[in-house]
């Protein structure tokens, strides 16, 4: 479904999945244009061409596929303080760009070594190593230049508020903290391996929920609310968010179908790896993921029926089945 008036409030009644699609359409209109090796379209002025071979593999990793969950978050809760789309779009982009660098560091020979992704060859399979850690890396540069960008929001501080956000919840005490974690357990003989509930939800929390948390503070970071009671209510939806997409993700290596989900799945258990499923058992998940959706429900009580788009995500995230 594609918007005819890309400034127009999002229509809260509007199905989940077409609005879903709708920020999918948005980021991918915006990918293109970032990624066309002409000059960056981040307010800053024209900058070298980037080689063919590193935006070729950039666009690689980003395009064509995704839900887009991120930016919808960031687009959704920007709404709640009037923020439009046509703003919220470039914090959207720089959340969705570490996404996906993240992706295709995680898909890499040293780390997960995953062929497909998305339904696609992951970025070292259809490149190399070399040059899918590059791409990641020139991602990731790609994103905080967004946020330093005019265009992602006029006033100075809201950008240094929403860069040092994105840099902790992506960096070494956030989503990179988590990753070491998770690969220091399974290969390092030295470490303890986490076995308790809670030392694996602490993990998860810094590897998948730390964005996840990021792309819903971002809204009231955007709409210059940072401290307020909102902010707060945004943080623990966040959370559970999370922590619901991270069971979610768990079920779904453990039933999913690996054509639908887009990448193999059975890994952890084949790998014999403690997850949120294998120490709960798979009944006890699910009523842990619908328990963790009440709970993000609840927390965004606060905003009344206009939250009820966020209500609907906590939703899809039990539902999910890609
Ligand atoms: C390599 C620094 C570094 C970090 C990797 C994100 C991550 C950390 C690893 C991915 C492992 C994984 C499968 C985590 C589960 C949650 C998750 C991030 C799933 C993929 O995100 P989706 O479902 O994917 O939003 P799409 O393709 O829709 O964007």
């Amino acid at each position: 479904m594609s918007n005819p008036n890309p400034e127009a409030p999002l229509r809260a009644s509007a199905p989940f999945e077409a609005l879903l699609s709708q920020t999918a359409e948005r980021v991918e209109a915006e990918f293109i244009g970032l990624l066309s090796n002409g000059p960056l379209a981040t307010g800053h002025r024209a900058v070298p061409r980037v080689p063919e071979r590193l935006q070729t593999a950039m666009r690689h990793a980003v395009l064509g596929g995704g839900k887009r969950f991120r930016p919808f978050l960031v687009e959704h809760t920007a709404a709640l303080f009037d923020v439009p789309p046509s703003q919220s779009i470039i914090t959207g982009i720089a959340v969705e760009l570490i996404h996906c660098y993240s992706l295709a560091h995680d898909d890499l020979p040293a780390m997960d070594n995953d062929i497909l992704r998305r339904g696609q060859p992951t970025v070292w399979k259809a490149f190399d190593d070399w040059t899918a850690i590059l791409a990641g890396d020139a991602l990731q540069a790609l994103a905080f230049e967004c946020l330093g960008a005019k265009t992602c929001h006029p006033d100075a501080e809201v950008r240094a508020a929403l860069t040092v956000h994105l840099a902790r919840a992506s960096g070494g005490q956030g989503m990179v903290g988590g990753q070491v974690l998770d690969l220091a357990a399974e290969r390092l003989t030295d470490q303890q391996v986490p076995t308790s509930l809670n030392a694996i939800r602490q993990l998860q929390s810094m590897k998948t929920g730390a964005l996840i948390v990021f792309s819903c503070e971002a809204g009231a970071l955007l709409g210059k609310a940072a401290g307020s009671p909102e902010h707060k209510a945004l943080s623990t939806y966040g959370d559970r968010l999370g922590y619901a997409f991270q069971i979610a993700d768990d079920l779904l290596d453990v039933e999913g179908d690996a054509e639908l989900v887009g990448k193999a799945v059975a890994k952890d258990a084949d790998a014999g790896k403690a997850t949120l499923v294998s120490l709960m058992g798979v009944e006890a998940a699910r009523a842990a993921l619908q328990q963790t959706r009440d709970e993000a429900i609840q927390a965004v009580d606060i905003f009344g029926a206009r939250a009820d788009v966020l209500r609907q995500a906590a939703d899809f995230v039990v539902k999910r089945r890609k």
